[in-house]
């Protein structure tokens, strides 16, 4: 029988509803700092969000050709330039506080640490912010309760291509049929399923749109006694908050043949 043996995290959205306040906004001050003219709306931030990578995001928005360039702009060392001060002030933003982890995050991390469950990351994000949010959120500690960190370029292509969750399974030497993955987008769900493992998919205001038909379940968030979430899709209707041992039954649903 399939036991659980790892539970493969997300980052941006999964632990923390990060984009809105946080990537978003950096993203905006680095552009009026170089004095771009450029703004990314909520709205527009949403569509844009379909492009895993803050890099490849400001290439494609460049490449849709609304954006202005300034007639100094170096292309591709500017724009990396760009991408490290808005992860500078991504930073500053959550040394302010200005960023918490959903409900259920912690509890079901520390329900799998004192099980003897591994815990993952697989971001789309730089290892830099995925750490910096971990120790900000969690403890200085923290990043060493995940025997894998996979983040943003230690793999070629970005979620929705399938390379961090890949790597991330050769990290933990297991089989899909031995994780569980959280995740709160499209692209991130499409990724994980890509090496057909389980997904239970959390939904924010940013994704809440996006077609989640390929996650196995998908839950308002993971949930709190006092906070309990709602079943959208998949698992029972009458669970609350999601415990090791609902990953557990995912696991034996068959949820990795279909
Ligand atoms: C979400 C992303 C990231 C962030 C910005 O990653 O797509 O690009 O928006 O981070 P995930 P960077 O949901 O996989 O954690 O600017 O560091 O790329
Ligand atoms: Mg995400």
């Amino acid at each position: 029988m399939a036991q659980l043996r790892a539970i493969i995290f997300d980052v941006d959205g999964t632990l923390a509803e990060t984009e809105r306040v946080g990537h978003r906004v950096a993203f905006n001050q680095a552009f009026a700092e170089r004095q771009l003219g450029w703004h990314w709306s909520e709205d527009h931030y949403a569509q844009l969000l379909h492009i895993g990578g803050g890099k490849e995001r400001i290439r494609h928005f460049i490449a849709q050709g609304a954006a202005p360039l300034p007639q100094d702009w170096q292309g591709e060392p500017d724009l990396l330039r760009l991408h490290q001060r808005k992860n500078q002030i991504y930073q500053e933003r959550l040394d302010q506080g200005q960023i918490q982890l959903r409900p259920g995050v912690l509890r079901l991390m520390q329900a799998a640490r004192s099980k003897g469950v591994q815990l993952a990351i697989a971001t789309t994000s730089s290892p830099s912010n995925a750490i910096a949010l971990i120790q900000k959120l969690i403890g200085p500690e923290a990043p060493s309760w995940f025997t894998v960190i996979a983040a943003g370029d230690m793999v070629p292509h970005k979620k929705p291509a399938p390379d961090i969750y890949q790597f991330t399974l050769e990290a933990l030497d297991l089989l899909p049929q031995e994780c569980v993955v959280i995740e709160d987008s499209e692209p991130g769900v499409r990724a994980a399923r890509a090496c057909h493992l389980p997904v239970i998919a959390t939904l924010h205001d940013y994704t809440r749109g996006q077609d989640f038909s390929q996650a196995n379940w998908v839950v308002t968030h993971l949930g709190e006694a006092d906070n309990p979430c709602t079943v959208l899709q998949g698992a029972p209707q009458t669970l609350t908050q999601i415990t090791l041992q609902d990953c557990q039954q995912l696991l034996e649903s068959g949820a990795i043949a279909q």
